[in-house]
């Protein structure tokens, strides 16, 4: 099934220098990005995006940090792209995170774990409109995509 995810690269990837490193990856695996953009996360946004999150122990410290510089945000497409994203990303935690992930390979902790991606297709939807607007998604041919497995 052809999808879209939201990810973002937290404060830590921009201030490390992992952003080429991160998005190569995901053009390694035949993803299309289709939106892309650098801004200050706002603390109603944070708030909004970590709801589910609310009242738990780590929420203040969660959103004092990726409020505390830029992000990179973006929106990727392809054939299962929520699974192949987070697949890519590895676990939350980096110390359980898969070495070749980008988390088992530059994670330091469960809070700068560099990278946010989409759980399923409806979080995606909710998360990438709070921070763009349809227009600001792109369409454009890639060639990888027609050697992409689209079913099974
Ligand atoms: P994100 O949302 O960053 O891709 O992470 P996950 O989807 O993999 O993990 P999550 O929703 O469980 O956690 C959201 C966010 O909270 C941070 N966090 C999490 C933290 O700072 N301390 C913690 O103990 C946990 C569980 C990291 C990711």
């Amino acid at each position: 099934m052809l999808e879209r995810t939201f990810v973002y690269l937290k404060p830590d990837a921009v201030r490390r220098g992992l952003v080429g490193e991160i998005i190569k990856r995901f053009e390694g695996r035949g993803l299309k990005l289709v939106a892309l953009k650098m801004k200050r996360m706002t603390r109603e946004e944070a708030e909004e995006l970590y709801k589910e999150h609310r009242g738990k122990s780590f929420f203040q410290k969660l959103v004092d940090f990726v409020t505390s510089s830029p992000v990179i945000l973006m929106v990727l497409e392809g054939p299962s792209a929520v699974k192949v994203v987070r697949h890519t990303v590895g676990a939350t935690d980096p110390l359980e995170a898969a070495p070749g992930s980008i988390r088992g390979d530059f994670g330091v902790n469960v809070t700068k774990n560099l990278i946010h991606a989409s759980d399923s297709v409806e979080s995606a939807q909710r998360e990438m409109s709070i921070f763009f607007r349809d227009m600001e998604i792109e369409d454009y041919p890639l060639p990888i995509e027609k050697d992409l497995v689209l079913e099974g």
